[in-house]
């Protein structure tokens, strides 16, 4: 069996949003589908990937399921596909939630395997017919989740805007929507609502930041209904518990952070990585909860990749917050020798920190942001088969770190860089003694430094830190544990 890192797909694959499902033994996640170096949201059309839930290293791609331009409201603008979810109808059908930005709906595509092709079927409507998103106090139609219990297909949609924001304005014009998270059941058309959208109530939120913001979505969790959202903090997603679908929930804690901020009491200027929005779910594999998230890349919310955590228990059953790793669905720490990509660093600062990704990235902010930090990035165009993702513009103090490899007593080490000269420090805990420095050359290529040996203990599992050290800036591409 291969290892699997975070991501946990090919590192040219950016699909943010992901639902994880096992339908007939294999794991899927449906997701939304971003572009490398787009400038807005989800530019590419929906494509699956899934993997057997015995080697959840051995990912298999199924290509496009769903494109823009099959939704009819949809064909001329070819307005971008928002977060999406699948359910099993009881018909043994799978259903496709999804909200085409810009068109007021919620769209529904159908098929006959998990896989699709997924072909149009309908939008979420009103008994009447008004399409849910168009009608007076109606929820934002956005960001969809649904879920089959108790004999009903229950749809959870929502979102807590700003009022003031400008695209608010432009998308809904004069219609006042209702704020939050909304649930309702559907029939068994899969696309008529049967009745009203209820406010799905959590309380017990230690403060405003970890209200609802957007992202429902629901789980069974042993006897207890489980609703996961991204909070108004936006890089966390969260977690609470009820005794039915609709709820009420009670509030029960962060379950990813996309800068591992809150764990361990951190804040947010300590946060290990550049963040911005979260979304995504749970699901229990063999055994084992995990929750699947995204972490941003390349300077931008524009550019997010799946990553996923194995998560612990809380004595009353819920989930303690996940700690972001670079192994999250390997089960075990990576072998401490072969070659690693940079790109599955899970702490990447510069010399002051790192920054939350603003979802306008365009102009001075961005600049400001491509200028002084690094990011993870690639050289080829979106979907190239091996674009090779790395880490660019590191400066001086900008560091990259890597969780966790299996125990050693020493390691020999190199390094794959190109750019400025300057070294490497090398450390096991961040702000923790330098066991070791590497050189690095100027190189205009990405090119093997010299090779250094650490000394560690062999009690625990191995965390490396590489910081840059030098005037120019440099990208990392990979290292090599011998
Ligand atoms: O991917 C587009 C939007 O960003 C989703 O619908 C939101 O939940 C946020 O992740």
């Amino acid at each position: 069996m291969k290892q699997v890192f975070n991501p946990y797909l090919p590192n040219y694959e950016y699909i943010p949003d992901g639902e994880p499902h096992i339908f007939n033994d294999r794991l899927y996640v449906y997701g939304s589908h971003d572009r490398f170096g787009s400038r807005f949201f989800c530019d590419n059309d929906y494509v699956l990937w899934s993997a057997p839930l015995d080697d959840l290293s051995d990912w298999v791609f199924h290509g496009v399921i769903y494109r823009k331009d099959q939704d009819p409201l949809n064909k001329e603008e070819l307005n971008p596909l928002f977060a999406p979810d699948v359910t099993q109808g009881k018909d043994g059908r799978y259903y496709l939630y999804y909200a085409p930005c810009g068109t007021k709906s919620i769209g529904v595509a159908v098929a006959d395997s998990p896989e699709g092709p997924f072909t149009f079927l309908g939008h979420v409507k009103h008994k009447e017919g008004t399409l849910l998103g168009q009608k007076l106090n109606d929820p934002y139609p956005f960001d969809p989740a649904v879920y089959f219990a108790k004999n009903n297909t229950y749809l959870y949609v929502g979102f807590s805007p700003d009022p003031g924001w400008d695209f608010l304005k432009r998308e809904f014009g004069s219609i006042a929507l209702s704020s939050g998270a909304h649930v309702t059941e559907l029939e068994d058309d899969m696309c008529t609502m049967k009745s009203e959208c209820r406010k799905v109530e959590i309380s017990g939120c230690p403060d405003p930041g970890h209200d609802f913001f957007e992202a429902p979505s629901i789980r069974k969790v042993d006897d207890k209904y489980c609703f996961i959202y991204s909070s108004m903090n936006s890089h966390e997603l969260c977690h609470s518990f009820g005794d039915k679908p609709e709820g009420p929930f009670t509030y029960k804690g962060i379950l990813h952070d996309n800068g591992d901020i809150g764990l361990n009491g951190r804040n947010e200027k300590d946060r290990v990585s550049y963040t911005g929005n979260n979304h995504g779910s749970i699901i229990m594999i063999n055994g084992k909860w995990y929750i699947f998230a995204h972490r941003q890349s390349n300077y931008s919310v524009y550019a997010r990749q799946g990553v996923a955590e194995e998560l612990k228990r809380n004595p009353d059953g819920s989930f303690k917050q996940s700690e972001m790793t670079s192994c999250g669905l390997n089960g075990e720490p990576l072998d401490n020798k072969g070659k690693y990509g940079a790109y599955i660093a899970c702490h990447l600062t510069s010399g002051s920190g790192a920054v939350h990704y603003l979802d306008n990235c365009e102009g001075q902010e961005f600049e400001g942001i491509r200028i002084k930090h690094p990011a993870f990035s690639q050289d080829g165009e979106d979907r190239e088969d091996d674009p090779g993702q790395f880490i660019r513009n590191m400066s001086d103090g900008s560091t990259a770190g890597f969780k966790y490899f299996k125990p050693a007593e020493s390691l020999y080490l190199s390094v794959f860089t190109r750019g400025d000269e300057g070294l490497f420090e090398v450390r096991e805990v961040f702000h923790g003694p330098v066991l070791n420095t590497i050189r690095l050359d100027k190189n205009d290529g990405f090119s093997e430094s010299e090779t250094v040996l650490i000394e560690l203990s062999d009690m625990k599992k191995v965390s490396l830190y590489f910081t840059y050290r030098g005037n120019g800036h440099i990208d990392f591409d990979s290292f090599i544990l011998k």
